[in-house]
């Protein structure tokens, strides 16, 4: 260290001293600045995540599982939500359970051709959150397959699938 580089009064000791807080304060300084940019690409980058994880709802183009919530709208009314959707042989309607009522799907008409035997009578949903998931296979055929929740139909507890091939489109 050259004499001649110190400022007046100080000392090599203190010298050292002011350039150690220098570099701390300049840390300090390097260590903000990081975060925040780290912030700003972090508030770029999310729109682009969502975007490409949440496709639009129901698009059959795009979710192989659509989604049909069943819901107490009441105590005295109950939906599937969306009541009606559209689907391409070879998706999945995933019922899901958001009310406190025991819900299930019961399909009553549907077009000729369509062999849905087993799931025809779906079971009983009891707890939030749980699902149903119905494949639209080849049981289905293509055109209106109406439902409802067996103790429900009554308040409103109805609602319409229409299948489509994939070739219709
Ligand atoms: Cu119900």
């Amino acid at each position: 260290m050259a004499p001649w580089l110190l400022s007046e009064g100080q000392t090599r000791r203190t010298f050292k001293k002011d350039n150690r807080k220098i570099k701390y304060r300049r840390y300090k300084v390097h260590r903000r600045t990081n975060a925040a940019l780290m912030t700003f690409a972090g508030l770029l980058v999310l729109p682009l995540l969502l975007a490409s994880t949440s496709p639009e709802p129901n698009d059959p183009m795009t979710d192989s599982v659509v989604e049909v919530k069943m819901v107490d709208k009441s105590a005295t009314e109950f939906a599937f939500e969306p009541a009606k959707i559209e689907v391409q042989r070879g998706q999945t309607v995933r019922f899901v359970m958001t009310g406190v009522m025991p819900h299930n799907v019961e399909f009553r008409e549907t077009p000729e051709g369509s062999e849905l035997t087993e799931i025809r009578m779906g079971p009983f949903l009891v707890q939030q959150g749980q699902t149903y998931d119905v494949v639209i296979d080849d049981r289905f055929s293509d055109g209106e397959h109406a439902y409802v929740c067996t103790p429900h139909e009554f308040m409103g507890m109805t609602g319409k699938i229409t299948v489509r091939s994939a070739a219709d489109r």
